[in-house]
C-alpha cells in the first residue's frame, strides 16, 4: 500500500484524493504532523506521523505494510528563510530516513518532490534548461538542490528507486498553500471573491513558472507509473505548464470580474522570487515519460473562480 507523508499539504491533500479514488480509500494511508480537514480525515486511514522520526516511520511501514512513499513534507521558501534549521532538518532528515528504508528494501518506490527552487540568480531566467548552473540563494532551494544529489547517490549507489519533480509555484483550490513564495497565486483568486481586490506581495511584472494543481498531479502519476528504464534522470525532472507575472494574472482575473483591482507591496518574499526562472524547459520530461501540460492561465483562472465559488455556497 501506499504512504504519503505531509498529507495535509496543498499537494499531500490532492494526492491523497486522487491515489484513493485510484487504488482504494483502504490502500492509501494519509500522515501528517497534525490532522487536516475533515474531508481528507473522513476519506480514510489517517497517522499522526512525524517524518522526521525513523522509528516511528518504519512502524508506520510495517504495520500498513508499505510499498511506496509520497514524501510531501516540507517546510517552503518563504517559511524556511525565518528557520533556516528547522527547515533544513525537515527537509533533509524526512527525506534521509525514507531513501534508508528503500535502501534496506523496506520499500519499493518513491516520490520526492523538488523545485524551481533549486535555480539561483546567475541560472539562465528563460526556458531555464534540465541541466545548468543551480546556486539557490534560499534555505528551501539549497536543501531541495541537496536532496536532488542525494536522490540520484541513492539511486546509483543502490538501486533506489526514487523519482522526483521540479514543481513550479502550484495554484489549487482545495486547500491553501502554506509559506510559499508563490502563494499569492492562490490567495488572489480567494480576494477577488471575498473582497474583489488584492494587495500582491510581488512587483506586478515579477514573471514566474507555475502549474494548475490537476497537471502537477497528473505529472506526479504519469512518473511514478512509468517504466524504470524510460526514467533516465533520478536527481529530479524539470516540469513547465505556464508562467505569468501578477498583472496578467491579474487581468485574467478582470475578465472574469470586471470590478477586480490590485495594487503591490512588495515584501521580502521579492528578493525569493527574483532569484528564481522566469520559465522552464521541460523537453526531458516530455521526451522520456510523455509529459504535456493542459492548464494555460485562462482555463486555470477559469477553474479557480468556479470551484472557489462552488465552495462558497
Ligand atoms: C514555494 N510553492 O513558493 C513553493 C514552490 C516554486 C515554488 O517551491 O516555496
Amino acid at each position: 500500500s501506499i504512504l504519503i507523508l505531509g498529507a495535509c499539504g496543498q499537494i499531500g491533500t490532492e494526492l491523497t484524493y486522487v491515489l484513493r479514488k485510484k487504488h482504494g480509500a483502504n490502500t492509501v494511508i494519509a500522515s501528517d504532523i497534525r490532522e487536516g480537514n475533515e474531508s481528507l480525515m473522513n476519506s480514510g486511514p489517517f497517522e499522526l506521523l512525524d517524518a522526521t522520526d525513523y522509528n516511528a516511520l518504519e512502524e508506520v511501514i510495517a504495520y500498513y505494510e508499505i510499498s511506496e512513499v509520497y514524501l510531501m513534507a516540507a517546510m517552503l521558501s518563504a517559511t524556511a528563510e525565518k528557520f533556516p534549521m528547522r527547515a533544513w532538518n525537515l527537509n533533509m532528515n524526512s527525506l534521509f530516513n525514507v531513501l534508508n528504508l528503500a535502501k534496506e528494501k523496506k520499500i519499493d518506490k518513491i516520490f520526492w518532490p523538488s523545485s524551481i527552487a533549486v535555480f539561483g540568480p546567475n541560472t539562465p531566467v528563460d526556458d531555464t534548461p534540465q541541466n545548468t548552473i543551480m546556486e539557490p540563494s534560499t534555505v528551501y532551494g539549497i536543501s531541495k538542490q541537496s536532496g536532488e544529489r542525494w536522490c540520484n547517490y541513492y539511486h546509483q549507489k543502490f538501486g533506489v528507486d526514487v523519482r522526483s519533480i521540479r514543481y513550479p509555484g502550484l495554484i489549487s483550490y482545495k486547500t491553501m498553500p502554506g509559506g510559499g513564495t508563490t502563494d499569492y497565486a492562490v490567495e488572489i483568486y480567494h480576494k477577488a471573491l471575498s473582497s474583489q481586490t488584492y494587495t500582491c506581495f510581488l512587483k506586478k511584472d515579477t514573471k514566474l513558472p507555475m502549474m494548475f494543481m490537476d497537471d502537477a498531479i497528473r505529472a506526479t502519476l504519469m512518473l511514478m507509473e512509468s517504466h524504470p528504464n524510460s526514467i533516465k534522470i533520478r536527481s529530479s525532472y524539470n516540469l513547465a505548464g505556464m508562467s505569468f507575472c501578477p498583472a496578467e494574472i491579474a487581468e485574467s482575473i478582470k475578465r472574469e470580474i470586471p470590478g477586480f483591482t490590485i495594487d503591490y507591496k512588495p515584501d521580502f518574499r521579492q528578493e525569493i522570487a527574483d532569484s528564481w526562472p522566469n520559465s522552464i524547459d521541460d523537453s526531458m520530461a516530455r521526451m522520456h515519460w510523455g509529459w504535456q501540460s493542459e492548464f494555460d492561465l485562462e482555463r486555470t483562472t477559469r477553474e479557480m473562480l468556479y470551484n472557489l465559488k462552488e465552495n462558497k455556497q
